[in-house]
């Protein structure tokens, strides 16, 4: 495997060589002075001056490692606010009053100091764009570089306010907090402390935070008279109770959940880098959830099902979730069965009978015409499917998953679960009756043993076995319907769980805890398994319409205690308000924040499910994040394009680069880009730094060199001119200039011309209604639209007619020579007829192209020689546009 070596310029910025404008040793306030003087100079301040004040550091620092401690507990106030940056600043102490900055500036008041921090920030963010130059982690994603992925390349800014969304974020308030931002931190990630409430001792509110005077009564129209529309305090209430009940879950909806940890008996990394197998003693908390699968929400527990064994890990690296079972193997070997079994599980369609029970005719029907059940049906139907309590059942994970170490390799895994209080059931007869006695009586059971301090406790089991190994065996440990039995591999205790905490609230714990096979973490990967495979898309799916949206993983239950920084954004119901304008990656504006983890990250691991065969041959690979080799050359088919363009085109192109970068404010970025050019055409680069001002810099470093020869240089069918058109003029939208005294006859002549020609005439007036020709013409034109309800830009073309009056009186019109204006500026045919050439002179508009040499897209004739002009009229619209007049900057 070939190690990734990345490009010279950015290894020796990883190693925190600073550029100039980073100078870290730099005092801030001399800094601070520079950025005053100038943003005092951009203010109009004279030289010099320093007045205001400043602002903040304005270099960035490189560095190759981010800082993501979790700061729980932090202090109140904008508590939602996450900042990805690739440090931490610790808290400013809220200062007594006064009109401090959060970090290190003091506001002075008034418009230049407003300026000066503007201009502090700007320059920090080109220090910090400066600072990564060039994506240097480009060439690693092609390959086999792109099997060991690098830590993504990252600088921090040296003050706050360089990342922040806003120079305002310092002023402060009960609402927003201290206006100091966290670098590096997201407050959501954390024990739940800061969600608990507790009202003692409180008055009663409305949702908004409004004390409620009288929480017995509607408001009324007097004492006996009809509720008010008004009464918003009965309105909120009744309205949140309207929606208090959200989707039950489609299976397992009938659950309890608990508190606790689990221990780690000793240090596992000879098996896996999970972080919670770490070391010995090693506390992870935990929250799990047993229920019953096809029973509703309300459904008795004892009844004989299949019970659901869901623990969620919080570990230091992110959620895993072991979404088990009370039976280590299922009904069907396929995910795309689920439904199918699950439907004939449940109450039959017609009358939701029977409830929580597979004893009746479409679940006996399936299962009989799906031979693979058959194991599931001996565990189900036997006493494990009337557990004595949750306490006294075991868990399985069911599938075959994954542990993988250190060094990448992986080996298979089954996880077993077992009761301290060893396996007890109920006899049949005794929990029919338990049904009806007692319809929660294990979640009473649960309960009420934690509530009287004896912790149900389990021990977490293994049984590691190699992919080779399992080749041999008589049963593929890929079909969900099968155990590897103890005696063919020992089950390993590993660590034990306790469950020392009943939840608060059921609804806010047990109910919208979302677990997920999808959710684990480094050093654990899934197998084939395509039940597992199907669950990995199913779990995540159901969330979103069951918590309503993408940002499930912000309730409380479900938040990670692990940081989380990613550059997803907005959905339904989101809680987090991140900081910065930048939420993509690579970027340079927020210093490379947030990076990929690299080798730290979750890394799937390589299985033997090709032949290696078929692995030499470089096909049959799977489950690998990274481009082959021949993706890594980036510029040969944009200089392909380049070439292939005609002049004018060329022209657009260098101008649209010149308009859209002028745009950009961040010189370090605008330089990135000419280096960019650079690679595809150094005369583009040239006109684009022309454009702007700038040398041309070195070009960007190569992800990759084309291994091949290029084989085609230019494509003429690139250009838009390869495809002209059939010639026609079908469809076109033409305006006719109308005004009281110009020559209607030869109007008419070219309307009528051009509508069988297929196009689409409209007379344009300064007004709606008749215009009147030339003497005894009057009344003879009626206006089908004005030159303001459709200016020239709506149109392909324009007709300017005759008739010396007329356009006289157009050309003493604003809104006219606009419109002769902007055709010619937008490069559109022209058709003059006789003395409508004064408008175009009153307009500045020349008749020859600016060479001197001829417009063939203004069209002269004489009115009544109409015809021969129509027909070079014609052309001149079937070419749509006459670059010919156009210069850069237009003329007109
Ligand atoms: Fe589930 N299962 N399941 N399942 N399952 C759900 O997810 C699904 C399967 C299990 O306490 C749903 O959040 C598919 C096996 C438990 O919140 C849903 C397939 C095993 C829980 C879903 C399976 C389980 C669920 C419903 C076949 C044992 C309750 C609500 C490919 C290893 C978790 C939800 C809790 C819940 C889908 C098969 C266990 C719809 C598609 C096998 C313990 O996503």
């Amino acid at each position: 495997m070939a190690t990734r070596k990345p490009p010279q310029q950015s290894s020796t910025r990883r190693e925190g060589t600073a550029t100039p404008s980073e100078r870290p040793s730099e005092p801030i306030t001399k800094k601070l002075g520079r950025a005053v003087a100038s943003a005092g100079r951009r203010a109009g301040a004279p030289e010099g001056s320093t007045a205001g004040t400043p602002a903040r550091a304005v270099s960035a620092t490189v560095s190759g490692e981010g800082g993501t401690r979790s700061t729980a507990g932090r202090a109140p106030g904008a508590d939602n606010r996450v900042d990805s940056g690739g440090h931490e600043r610790p808290p400013m102490p809220m200062p007594e009053g006064g009109s401090t900055l959060g970090h290190s500036a003091t506001l002075a008041g008034g418009a230049a100091s407003q300026l000066a921090q503007l201009a502090a920030k700007l320059d920090g963010q080109d220090a910090l764009a400066q600072a990564l130059p060039v994506n240097a982690d480009k060439a690693s994603e092609y390959g086999d570089a792109a099997r060991d992925p690098q830590e993504g390349q990252h600088a921090a800014p040296s003050d706050p306010a360089v990342t922040g969304s806003t120079l305002t974020e310092t002023a402060r308030s009960d609402k927003v907090g201290a206006g100091d931002a966290a670098i590096g931190t997201n407050p959501n990630n954390g024990p739940l402390d800061r969600y608990r409430a507790d009202s003692g001792g409180r008055a009663l509110s409305t949702n908004q935070g409004v004390p409620v005077a009288d929480n017995q009564h509607s408001l009324k129209a007097g004492l006996r008279g009809p509720t008010l529309l008004e009464d918003f305090i009965l309105r909120e209430k009744i309205s949140h109770f309207d929606h208090e009940r959200i989707p039950e879950r489609v299976v397992h909806a009938r659950g309890s959940g608990a508190h606790g940890y689990f221990e780690c008996y000793e240090a596992l990394g000879d098996l896996t880098r999970a972080s919670i197998f770490a070391e010995a003693g090693k506390r992870t908390p935990v929250f799990v959830r047993f229920s019953t699968v096809a029973g509703e929400r309300g459904s008795a527990d004892t009844v004989r099902d299949v019970r659901g064994f869901a623990v969620k890990f919080y570990t230091d690296e992110g959620n895993w979730d072991l979404v088990g079972n009370n039976i280590p193997v299922f009904f069907i070997q396929d995910a795309m069965k689920f439904p199918d079994m699950v439907h004939a599980a449940k109450p039959e369609p017609h009358h939701q009978m029977p409830q929580a029970s597979t004893a009746h005719d479409t679940f006996w029907d399936f299962v009989s015409l799906t031979p693979e059940s058959t194991h599931m049906l001996m565990w189900v139907m036997s006493d494990r499917g009337i557990p004595r309590s949750y306490r006294t059942m075991q868990g399985f994970g069911v599938h075959t998953f994954r542990f993988v170490d250190a060094a990448g390799s992986s080996r298979f895994v089954k996880f077993h679960w077992n009761p301290v209080a060893g396996t007890h059931s109920l006899v049949w007869d005794e929990a029919v009756r338990l049904a009806g006695m007692d319809a929660d009586y294990h979640r009473r059971d649960l309960w009420e043993a934690i509530e009287s301090g004896h912790y149900p406790e389990y021990e977490l089991g293994v049984q590691v076995f190699s992919e080779e190994d399992a080749e041999l065996w008589s049963f593929d440990v890929l079909d969900a319907t099968k155990i590897v039995p103890e005696e063919l591999v020992p089950v390993r205790p590993i660590g034990r769980m306790v469950l020392d905490r009943n939840p608060d609230n059921f609804f806010a714990e047990t109910e919208q805890v979302a677990f997920c096979t999808s959710h684990i973490v480094p050093g654990l990967d899934f197998s084939n398994d395509p039940l597992l495979q199907g669950r990995n898309f199913s779990y995540q799916d159901t969330q979103l319409t069951r918590l309503g949206g993408p940002n499930f993983h912000e309730i409380p239950i479900n938040a990670s205690v692990a940081q989380v920084h990613n550059n997803q954004r907005d959905g339904l119901h989101r809680a987090t308000i991140n900081r910065g304008r930048v939420n993509y990656e690579p970027n340079s504006l927020a210093g490379g924040c947030p990076f990929q983890a690299g080798r730290a990250g979750f890394m799937s691991a390589r299985a033997r499910t090709a032949t290696e065969a078929a692995l030499a041959a470089g096909v049959g690979e799977d489950r690998v994040r990274g481009k082959a080799e021949r993706f890594a050359e980036h510029y040969a088919q944009a200089r392909l394009f380049w070439l292939s363009q005609s002049r004018v085109e060329q022209d657009h192109i260098a101008a649209a680069f010149r308009f859209e970068l002028s745009r950009v404010q961040t010189a370090a970025v605008r330089e990135r880009v000419l280096a960019m050019l650079a690679n595809v055409d150094g005369s583009l680069a040239q006109r684009v730094a022309d454009g702007l001002g700038m040398d041309v810099p070195d070009a960007l470093p190569l992800a990759g060199r084309p291994t091949r020869p290029i084989e085609v240089e230019r494509s003429p069918s690139l250009s838009l001119f390869a495809r002209p058109g059939d010639g026609s003029i079908r469809g076109r939208r033409i305006a006719l200039l109308v005004t009281d005294g110009v020559a209607v006859e030869p109007l008419v002549a070219a309307r009528d011309a051009l509508l069988t020609a297929g196009a689409v005439p409209r007379i344009v007036g300064g007004r709606f209604g008749r215009v009147g020709g030339l003497a005894g013409e009057r009344d003879a034109l009626v206006v089908d639209t004005t030159m303001e309800a459709m200016p020239a830009e709506l149109f392909d073309a324009l007709v300017v007619p005759d008739g010396a009056d007329g356009v006289v009186a157009l050309a003493s019109l604003g809104q006219a020579r606009d419109y002769v204006r902007a055709q010619y500026r937008h490069d559109k045919p022209i058709l003059v007829l006789g003395a409508g050439a004064l408008l175009l002179e009153a307009a500045g508009v020349p008749t020859t192209a600016p060479d001197g040499g001829e417009d063939p897209g203004i069209v002269l004739v004489e009115a009544d020689d109409v015809g021969a002009g129509l027909e070079r009229f014609a052309t001149a619209i079937a070419r749509h546009r006459h670059f010919e007049r156009e210069t850069d900057p237009p003329m007109v």
